[in-house]
């Protein structure tokens, strides 16, 4: 294949209601960045474009919360968020954002030029509505059971738990978000993507293209979404913020948020082109050019499904070359949750570890969630600041420096005849540029980092073995030699750290005094014989990475047990309306025994139990797999709501209910007897 020309790589917009976190970092910017400097640093042509994601129903709910205007939510979050960014050294070429004028002209126009090209359907129908609230239900406005995979808390366009994205209306027991009432439904006109219509377009162009080299991830939602069918998806909406539909007819309507988002990638190339006096278009309509989109895997259907068939619709632009989506990165072991606080929030980092971008950098990297969900811990994170970047690659660095200043008051010595280690170090040099870029190229970055990692150790391990510090009084001569091949692998080290560790790599620049130094770039490591000549005067040894002290790591973690408990009092609902007894004692309450557990295929939550509930024993589909192993709780007792109208869950009869507490960090226990003498069938009142 001919190299690219040049290259659009976007980032995932993040939604403005509320800041950034590590999950973001790690499954998105981090890995976007690495690239972005990456191809910089190889001289390619590069647009590395993302922006604040200020539409949509998320951006409403939190104004409702904070009770403030959804502009000032979006104001606020996009200052917090564009400046973390940029304290983080993520070098977005642009960060733009989507209330900005030309992001609402450029989406406005592309419906507009789907619209009159006949893109569309148009068509009324009966939609979710809050009578109390006086307003449709779109999207995060409703939750509800999945159709696909039984989570009860799914949205109304997508589902967290599987990833499906459906229409609100496929909900089972659709609920309003803003007053808990089950909807109505009322007329209302919308206008339809039909996606069905780009099936054989996307099943041609992603799965039997030549896509064999995106990741299986990707590929398999991609392709299980196309074989369940794809159907019309409505691309506009019954809300009052967001961009208005720029037809005739729709006045009160405004864009789908996941219709507008993507073509912020768009609006922020174009405004970074009249930033800088270049044309925007060759980065989206040159077939020359190769578009990758990070992101996170619950945005895999809309940039590789949606998107595409918008792009293909309109006819004039190129389509992704890739999506290297990631998945989760978890923390201490549970989900990052932004209303439970329970995140690292990256501007928090940033105050709280001044200086240290690059072992936040360098943990998100080596623990990045590519092939799998990952968790992230402070002990970790403690360790392998402690254990890697001290005490491999600064410690490399450190010997290095400290030895040349001793022995040759900074100034790189004139190299003897080199051994055969020597050249063997030295022609090991000149390949890692190759052999980063081989696991760069194909967008596994933890095995790049662990690559760059790698050369410090063949530093480290070339030093302990020749031993400068013993030659120095037995062979001054050879030790010249040593000393230099340490230079050419500590300079090799400063260019090819970069895209993952930008900060040392400028600090490492200038303590070998090679800042501006032309002649390094990725190439030339492998390229040219001597990177650091002798006689070249470096400066004084500066520590590139400290110990994090124990304390350190306590402190991180005692807030987040802080957090936790500060839930208990933030997240406990409002006592419910008042009952009488009469209402209480309709509740048949009983103790059972679990006597059988099993998991419901296709389900992440659900078990199918059989339960003895002294009166008979009975089956009860029970939403408690993500905290249970169904082999672990045989024999366990139990409080059973045994006269709940049976219901069919995933085609399996529920008759009845497990009782249950559920704990600040969504962990479920059972409501149990704390005796072992009651038996089964017992009353609970
Ligand atoms: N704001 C969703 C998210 O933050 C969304 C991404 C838009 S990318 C065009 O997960
Ligand atoms: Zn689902």
């Amino acid at each position: 294949m001919q190299d690219p020309k040049r290259y659009t790589i976007t980032a995932a917009l993040p939604y403005t209601n509320g800041p950034v976190h590590i999950g973001h970092l790690a499954g998105v910017y981090v890995p976007a960045d690495i690239y972005a400097r990456y191809l910089r640093l190889n001289g390619k042509d590069v647009a590395f474009v993302c922006g604040s994601d200020e539409h949509g129903v998320p951006i409403t709910l939190k104004a409702k919360a904070e009770g403030i205007t959804p502009q000032a939510v979006v104001d606020k979050y996009h200052e917090i968020i564009k400046k973390s960014f940029q304290e983080f050294g993520i070098t977005f070429d642009n960060y733009s954002r989507t209330t900005a004028k030309v992001h609402h002209e450029t989406a406005g126009e592309f419906f507009k030029d789907l619209y009159e090209h006949g893109k569309f359907i148009e068509e009324t129908s009966a939609q979710l509505y809050d009578e109390e609230a006086d307003q449709f239900l779109a999207d995060r406005f409703i939750v509800g059971t999945c159709p696909k995979c039984g989570f009860e808390e799914s949205y109304g366009d997508q589902c967290e738990n599987c990833g499906t994205s459906h229409n609100a209306q496929d909900l089972i027991n659709p609920k309003s978000v803003i007053t808990g009432n089950k909807p109505s439904l009322r007329e209302t006109k919308h206008w339809y993507l039909p996606l069905n219509e780009y099936e054989s377009f996307l099943d041609e162009w992603i799965l039997k293209g030549h896509k064999k080299d995106w990741k299986a991830n990707v590929l398999g939602q991609v392709k299980s979404w196309v074989d369940d069918g794809l159907k019309p998806r409505a691309v506009t909406r019954d809300l009052d913020w967001g961009i208005p539909v720029p037809v005739k007819g729709a006045e009160g309507k405004v864009l789908y948020v996941w219709f507008d988002a993507p073509i912020g990638y768009i609006s922020s190339t174009k405004e970074w082109a009249e930033r800088t006096g270049k044309d925007w278009e060759p980065y989206w309509k040159d077939e020359g050019t190769n578009l990758i989109h990070f992101i996170g895997k619950d945005n895999i259907v809309f940039h590789c499904i949606i998107f595409p068939a918008m792009l293909k619709a309109q006819g004039s632009y190129i389509l992704p070359e890739n999506v290297p989506a990631n998945e989760f990165l978890n923390l201490e072991g549970n989900k990052i949750s932004t209303s439970r606080n329970w995140a690292v929030w990256l501007h928090e980092y940033l105050e709280e570890f001044p200086e240290k971008q690059d072992v936040l950098r360098y943990v998100l990297t080596a623990n990045a969630p590519e092939t799998k969900d990952n968790d992230f811990t402070w002990k970790d994170f403690q360790a392998r600041n402690n254990n890697e970047l001290v005490a491999i690659f600064g410690n490399f660095i450190n010997r290095v420096v400290v030895l040349t200043d001793k022995y040759y008051e900074g100034s790189v010595p004139e190299p003897n005849s080199f051994t055969e280690v020597d050249n063997k170090t030295l022609d090991l040099l000149a390949k890692y540029p190759d052999i980063i870029s081989s696991s760069i190229d194909r967008y596994r970055f933890r095995e790049a980092l662990s690559e760059l990692m790698n050369l410090a150790r063949l530093g480290n391990k070339y030093l302990a073995d020749e031993e400068p510090w013993k030659k120095i009084k037995t062979d001054a001569e050879r030790v010249k030699t040593i000393m230099f091949v340490a230079l050419q692998i500590a300079t090799g080290l400063s260019v090819l750290c970069e895209p993952f560790l930008p900060f040392t790599s400028i600090k490492l620049k200038g303590i070998l005094n090679s800042t501006g130094f032309e002649n390094l770039n990725w190439k030339s490591i492998s390229t040219e014989k001597t990177l650091l000549p002798a006689n070249h005067q470096i400066n004084k040894a500066e520590l590139l990475f400290a110990k994090i002290e124990d304390a350190e790591i306590q402190t991180q973690i005692d807030k987040l047990e802080a957090s936790k408990k500060s839930q208990v009092t933030v997240e406990l609902t409002p006592q419910k309306e008042t009952i009488n007894f009469d209402d209480f004692s309709k509740l048949d309450i009983r103790i059972g025994t679990i006597l059988e557990a099993e998991k419901i295929p296709k389900t992440k939550k659900l078990l199918k139990l059989k339960v003895d509930v002294g009166i008979d024993t009975r089956t009860i589909v029970s939403g408690i797999a993500e905290s249970f192993d169904p082999a672990n709780i045989i024999g366990q007792k139990v409080s059973v709501l045994v006269n709940l109208a049976p219901r069919k869950l995933r085609g399996v009869e529920s008759q009845g209910m497990i009782l249950m507490s559920d704990t600040t960090e969504g962990k479920l226990s059972f409501i149990e007897p704390d005796a072992d003498s009651v038996a089964n069938g017992e009353k609970v009142s």
